[in-house]
């Protein structure tokens, strides 16, 4: 349960004290009442206590619980109320102490009642094990003033570990020509509430960026108004605004719940591509074809060849088996189309989802994943990219996607990115201008 803060509590209890002597009708009273109002809950977030007001209450291991409790009293004498466990908590819990203890009730007419308000501590015993458990707390007049009376209530706490730290899947460590918006998955980790992502640009001298360093670990759960952030409960997410591209970044992936956050892990690293297009509703037809064109420039340097070339895509489709994908260089020269990929068959290839960089060298296409993304890291092109080496880096290329089964299985071009040898000037993405006869995206 989320605990709130403590400047809520003086609130909560005043108005709580209000109520209650409105809500006491005489039809229900009872001679002696019982009720926790709520728990005061100590975490590493919150030292020095939080409001838990909805049960089960939540407590961390190593940290104890104040239970704030109400004894409601219509007797015509007065009486001492002990307050003691009701039923076992050994050994799981302790109860540490309540105060006052014992607690004096005073006499009422019978139709007023009096109350008084017992803290009651709990700290985890030997055994702390994760879950919901019920216990129940007894108070007990010692019958000294009239009969023993006793009041019961049961009370649900809920023990918490901090979340587990996470453990990162499908963008490997220093995976390079990442597209500049893509998705990063993690194993769902147990006891986690919500989830912090942080993606942060790594900024050198020789190669500043606008983004941030990686924040520290965050003490607060709001990520502002960071574009590079994400807070939420699944375990995977698409990077809402591009990152600068040909740059190195990090992120980090932190659970986080009552209790605290997870134990950070080493941050994976990535390099994204050179020259990236992100593409704004780029379906690709069921049984048909897409094409994508772009146009880069070599930063003025006007003849720098194609080297080492590399084509990221990143496609989002249910099915990347179905998919054939080639390459075309279109202007100053037409050279291919180049095969990258022809419906991929190994096992696991019936399974969503590109996010990879057509380089030579790489693994072939058919070593799926066999999960999502069924194609990820470095993949063998089916033609060699080094056939494109003699071309000018700059100039127009089209990407073509065929979907080859009319089988309602579909997806779409996200993302798509060229990349040149490193040593070289990087391939920057441009906007075509007239003459042209397509615009970026659709033929
Ligand atoms: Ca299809």
């Amino acid at each position: 349960m989320a605990a709130m803060t403590i400047g809520r509590a003086s609130v909560l209890a005043a108005s709580l004290a209000l109520g209650l002597g409105i809500c006491m009708t005489p039809a229900q009273a009872q001679d002696f009442q019982l009720r926790v109002e709520y728990a005061i809950v100590y975490t590493p977030a919150d030292p020095f206590g939080a409001v838990d007001s909805q049960p089960p209450y939540t407590m961390c291991r190593n940290y104890p619980m104040t239970l704030v409790m109400l004894y409601t009293w219509r007797n015509p004498f007065q009486e001492y109320v002990y307050t003691e466990p009701g039923s076992t908590f050994f050994p799981n819990y302790f109860m540490q102490g309540a105060s006052p203890n014992p607690a004096l009730m005073n006499a009422t007419d019978g139709s007023n009642a009096f109350y008084q308000q017992v803290d009651v501590g709990l700290i985890t015993g030997p055994v702390n094990t994760v879950g919901t458990r019920e216990l129940l707390f007894q108070g007990r007049t010692p019958g000294f003033f009239g009969p023993v009376q006793t009041a019961v209530e049961s009370v649900m706490v809920e023990t918490q570990f901090q979340p587990d730290s996470v453990i990162y899947q499908h963008i490997a460590n220093n995976t390079i020509d990442m597209p500049t918006r893509p998705w990063f998955i993690w194993t769902p980790m147990q006891y986690a509430d919500s989830t912090r992502l942080d993606i942060a640009c790594i900024n050198t001298p020789a190669e500043p960026c606008d983004g941030s360093t990686l924040p520290f670990r965050p003490l607060t759960d709001s990520c502002d108004t960071s574009a590079y952030c994400w807070i939420g409960q699944d375990n995977r997410h698409q990077v809402n605004a591009p990152l600068a591209s040909n740059r190195n970044h990090q992120y980090r992936v932190l659970g986080r719940n009552t209790c605290g956050l997870g134990v950070e892990e080493a941050n994976p690293s990535f390099r994204t591509a050179q020259a990236c297009f992100v593409v704004n509703g780029g379906a690709i037809p069921d049984g048909g074809s897409a094409v994508f064109n772009a146009a880069t420039l070599t930063q003025g340097h006007l003849g720098q060849l194609a080297a080492d070339l590399r084509v990221t895509v990143h496609s989002d489709h249910t099915d990347v088996s179905d998919l054939r994908i080639s390459l075309t260089k279109t202007s100053p020269v037409v050279a291919g189309p180049l095969l990258l990929m022809d419906r991929p068959s190994g096992a696991g290839c019936m399974r969503p989802r590109i996010q990879a960089a057509f380089a030579d060298g790489g693994a072939p296409a058919s070593n799926c994943n066999g999960t999502e993304p069924a194609i990820s890291g470095r993949i063998a092109p089916l033609m060699a990219l080094s056939s494109f080496a003699p071309l000018e880096g700059a100039g127009t290329w089209q990407l073509k996607i065929e979907d080859t089964q009319l089988d309602g299985k579909t997806g779409s071009l996200l993302e798509w990115c060229l990349s040149t040898d490193n040593e070289l000037r990087p391939l920057l993405a441009t906007t075509f201008v007239s003459p042209m006869l397509f615009t970026s995206g659709f033929e």
